[in-house]
């Protein structure tokens, strides 16, 4: 797919360029970034972008014409839905990003200081979308936040087993706990049940694992989730030694 970004700070997408999947995803022709500064828009010697707000108050505003241009520019190049990343958006959910990362183009509007002139948003943005309930400065990390979530879910990205894994398991329910080399570390050994090589019973541990760490920390993902039989008693088995677990502590 194609994704072009309009940001002041372009720089900040080296990241995405240079480091781990989204890079590996850029290299074999799955991913093409494309990258618009609205200060090349701008026609001032300064190249200015912002101004104050109408009305007063606090910081500045990104300026619609400058902003547009840039816009209208990726959008020549990469005719995709336009998202902006902003406080104000709907909270992105893993089934969002499948969504977004089915289309063949996308462009990411982001920006800094208060926010955008409104008529740009108005003419040209198709949904808006935040990443949550806390604040950072602008919209370049979300914009990246989003940029990784759906490069993991492009066709031939991951590998085979990484995304039988994301399809069929970890569907609704935390992950179980990972253990590697050494068997023993500062008094700490790996869980018998995963050493012995039985494959039924290692799947058991993991999804008995899985269900009662969502239990403990997660239990509003298990409100609506179906459970087999065996994830049941899977479950219950884990309260039990759970809670076996609080009464030898506690003697
Ligand atoms: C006083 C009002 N603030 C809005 C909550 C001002 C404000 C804070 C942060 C205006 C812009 C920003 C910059 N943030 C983003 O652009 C942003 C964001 C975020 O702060 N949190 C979660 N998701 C996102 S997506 C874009």
């Amino acid at each position: 797919m194609r994704i072009d970004v309009v940001t002041i700070f372009p720089q900040m997408f080296k990241a995405v360029e240079d480091c781990g999947m989204s890079r590996v995803a850029i290299e074999r022709g799955h991913l093409e970034l494309g990258l618009w500064d609205p200060r090349d828009y701008a026609e001032d010697n300064y190249r200015r972008i912002d101004d104050r707000p109408y009305g007063g108050g606090p910081g500045m505003v990104m300026q619609a014409p400058q902003l547009s241009r840039a816009l209208r520019a990726a959008k020549l190049e990469a005719d995709g839905k336009v998202v902006y990343l902003s406080p104000q958006g709907q909270t992105l959910t893993q089934e969002k990003v499948r969504e977004l990362a089915g289309g063949p183009a996308l462009v990411l509007l982001t920006g800094r200081y208060e926010g955008i002139d409104q008529r740009v948003l108005d003419a040209e943005v198709d949904e808006e979308i935040s990443i949550g309930d806390y604040v950072v400065a602008g919209g370049e990390l979300p914009a990246m936040v989003l940029i990784e979530a759906m490069v993991r879910c492009l066709p031939g990205v991951l590998g085979n087993n990484e995304s039988i894994d994301a399809e069929s398991f970890s569907n609704g329910l935390l992950d179980w706990p990972h253990y590697t080399r050494p068997e023993e570390f500062e008094g700490r050994s790996v869980p018998s049940e995963l050493l012995g090589g039985n494959h039924d019973k290692i799947r058991r541990w993991r999804l008995k694992q899985a269900l009662g760490q969502t239990w403990l920390r997660r239990p509003d993902l298990l409100k609506d989730k179906y459970l087999s039989d065996e994830e049941v008693s899977l479950l219950r088995e884990f309260k039990i030694q759970t809670s076996e677990q609080g009464q030898e502590s506690s003697q």
